[in-house]
């Protein structure tokens, strides 16, 4: 715990061992960089106060490279291998070298090199070479202006509150925070635009949505705005928002030359159209591609982006008709115009076709697409996966979706690929994840939550670090280098996904949640209603048949997923209810009948709760009390909700099969 009263989390620069770090940091040469430019200042000063606080050491700046043991200069692809925004960091001869490729990779290669002191390593011999994957490596906040959260499980907005901007002792360290593990664009206002929020593009928050842009900046991030497509009716323009109106054309040119100029360093918009009753070109008989390209063209001068997102769906529903389905949605909204979106737009694509469940297949539009820019969607605030209560880490589940083969290449086809530009050559594309943080003096609810929101900007950087990895890393910055205390808590962390599925809806399936609210058992919650998101259970057996025979939806995928996914026999088991409806007698691989796995993943999932809970308590004392309690207290109602979704569906399915589960335990 830090100053105003919250938590430093990874960067938390306490006392460290020395590793004989401090004999190469002690004495500092800047090279190629200026060292008033506001990025390099700010990396040194971070540098400065991290090698104070944790080695106990006062740099020295050197004005002669020869007494320096520590040289910051600038790099290139031939000079070190560093491309834009990387950084190699390497010690040779007692001089520990980092080359950056320009301002944004320095700062990012000091803060490994502080991860590297924190985490008690040496740097004799060391050779790191850090180039970002992602170009674009974003969090997108869902914080309305009255300072509420949607899907927030940590406190209120520290970006809003009663209709004001804030700015104020935690933006900075926010901007810090994320900087620190490569995120370089932040949208802070809600993709639901709403009264208020509509008018952070006038004159009312310029001021103060420029401060923020300017304390982003210091830290080589952008500042994104989400734009309401009806703007034109609502700030007393023309009482239209056709895109290809002339009139709402020339509104749009002369606000985005106000907005730019008042506030310069913006990065762009993030626009949610069409979709969950909010507004876009669909009114007007526009396409999506229509409403896109005209706000782009509108901003390209300003070298801003539009990202579109493609969560674009009916809600309202008849769960009676089984033909149409909310999976094909957004793939059949948007595949028709692959090639028509403009440079500077970039679509914005959820991680699955449906919306951010524990286990869902990949969204058939990432390498469905081919000639457009696409960004990945994930959900870092945990709203289908424990709301922060129920620990769940979420970086598996995102390197699940990086790797997936698209087959939309020979190679280089994988999301990860796609995502990070190799594909079609793009440099408009990149990661999004909308953030788990709100005010709480913990940042994110749960402190284990925070591994989540620190794992996703690591993984945005690099694909290729591991779940292990990043959680290690997580441990050792945020809590503790303690052997015990890294290993039991990775194994928590590692664990809690898997755990959180046995004990939530089975084998892809999904939802069964409580409506709104989106935490706790309701197996029918969503069954009869107008979202689209349906089990189909009935007395033989439950899924939704997405094959040829039923909806279809396998086909999006290009083959050989599309076949995979359409039989049953080949179906990844994990993903069997989401794309066929089975009968509870079938037998998996593992040779259990359907009915008996949901049976027995439920018992199971309750119990490693139990174990977590276990591992948990056999660190009192070694991890710091207000975490510890923290954490404690929120495993008691993990538990509670774990025994409840057993109970419930269990229940449920025996009811509805009439079958007996084989080990005769107690099913109501
Ligand atoms: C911001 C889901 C959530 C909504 C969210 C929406 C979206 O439906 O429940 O709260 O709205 O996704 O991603 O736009």
């Amino acid at each position: 715990m830090n100053k105003g009263g919250f938590s430093q989390l990874w960067l938390d620069y306490k006392k460290r061992t020395d590793n004989g770090g401090s004999v190469y940091v002690s004495k500092v040469f800047l090279s190629g960089f200026l060292q008033d430019h506001r990025i390099v200042k700010h990396a040194l000063e971070e540098l400065k106060s991290g090698v104070q606080t944790m080695l106990g050491v006062e740099i020295k700046v050197e004005q002669d490279m020869s007494q320096a043991t520590l040289v910051l200069k600038r790099g290139s692809e031939k000079e070190g291998g560093v491309r834009r925004e990387g950084y190699r960091l390497w010690e040779t001869g007692g001089v520990l070298t980092l080359a950056a490729a320009d301002e944004r990779g320095l700062l990012y290669g000091v803060f490994a090199l502080l991860r590297l002191i924190a985490m008690e390593r040496p740097f004799q011999g060391l050779d790191l070479l850090s180039n970002p994957e992602s170009p674009l490596r974003m969090y997108d906040h869902w914080d309305n202006m009255d300072g509420s959260i949607e899907r927030g499980y940590s406190g209120r907005s520290f970006f809003f509150q009663d209709d004001k901007v804030l700015v104020n002792e935690r933006t900075r360290d926010y901007a810090r925070f994320v900087s620190s593990i490569g995120i370089n664009g932040v949208v802070i206002n809600n993709v639901n635009v709403k009264q208020a929020a509509t008018w952070l593009i006038t004159d009312r928050y310029f001021q103060e949505v420029r401060q923020l842009s300017g304390i982003f900046a210091d830290y080589g991030i952008r500042l994104f705005l989400s734009l309401n497509f009806a703007a034109p009716l609502e700030l007393g323009g023309p009482q239209s928002a056709d895109p290809l109106d002339p009139k709402v054309r020339d509104w749009w040119r002369e606000k985005m030359e106000e907005v730019f100029s008042k506030v310069p360093d913006l990065g762009g918009f993030l626009v949610k159209a069409d979709s969950e009753g909010r507004p876009g070109p669909f009114t007007y008989g526009r396409t999506q591609a229509d409403g896109a390209n005209m706000l782009a063209d509108i901003v390209k001068p300003y070298g801003g982006l539009i990202i579109w997102r493609c969560f674009v769906y009916n809600c309202t529903q008849d769960w009676r008709d089984r033909q149409t389905d909310r999976a094909r949605a957004g793939y059949d909204s948007f595949i028709g115009q692959d090639g028509d979106y403009h440079e500077n737009v970039i679509l914005q694509i959820k991680n699955g076709p449906m919306d951010f469940q524990i286990r869902e297949p990949v969204s058939p539009l990432l390498g469905g697409l081919q000639k457009t820019n696409q960004m990945l969607e994930v959900q870092v605030a945990q709203e289908y996966t424990g709301q922060q209560i129920d620990v769940c880490y979420l970086v598996p589940l995102f390197k699940e979706v990086l790797d997936f083969h698209t087959y939309c290449r020979e190679k280089c086809d994988t999301v990860s690929d796609i995502v990070s530009g190799r594909t079609f050559g793009n440099v408009n594309t990149g990661m999004a994840a909308v953030c788990n943080t709100g005010d709480d003096a913990n940042w994110t609810g749960n402190d284990l939550a925070a591994a989540n929101f620190y794992g996703f900007g690591r993984l945005a950087f690099c694909h290729s670090l591991t779940a292990d990895e990043i959680a290690e890393e997580w441990v050792r910055l945020s809590i503790s280098n303690e052997e015990e205390v890294v290993e039991k808590i990775k194994k928590i962390l590692l664990g809690s996904r898997g755990t959180y599925e046995k004990y939530t809806c089975p084998l892809g399936i999904g939802w069964m949640v409580t409506p709104e609210t989106h935490y706790g058992c309701s197996v029918d919650g969503y069954e009869y209603s107008r979202w689209g998101t349906y089990h189909r259970a009935d007395h033989k057996g439950l899924g939704v048949d997405r094959s040829r025979l039923g909806t279809g939806y396998a086909g999006q995928y290009r083959e050989p997923n599309a076949s995979l996914y359409d039989n049953m026999e080949t179906c990844p088991e994990e993903l069997l209810l989401f794309f066929h409806h089975v009968p509870y007698t079938y037998r998996l691989k593992s040779g259990k009948t359907l009915i008996q796995h949901i049976y027995d993943t439920h018992f199971e999932g309750v119990r490693e709760v139990e174990e977590m809970i276990g591992l948990w308590e056999s660190l009192k004392g070694k991890v710091p009390d207000p975490v510890y309690d923290g954490v404690r207290e929120r495993f008691d109602r993990q538990l509670h909700n774990a025994k409840e979704w057993r109970d419930q569906v269990n229940a449920y399915f025996y009811r509805k099969s009439g079958i007996e589960d084989e080990q005769g335990r107690k099913i109501y």
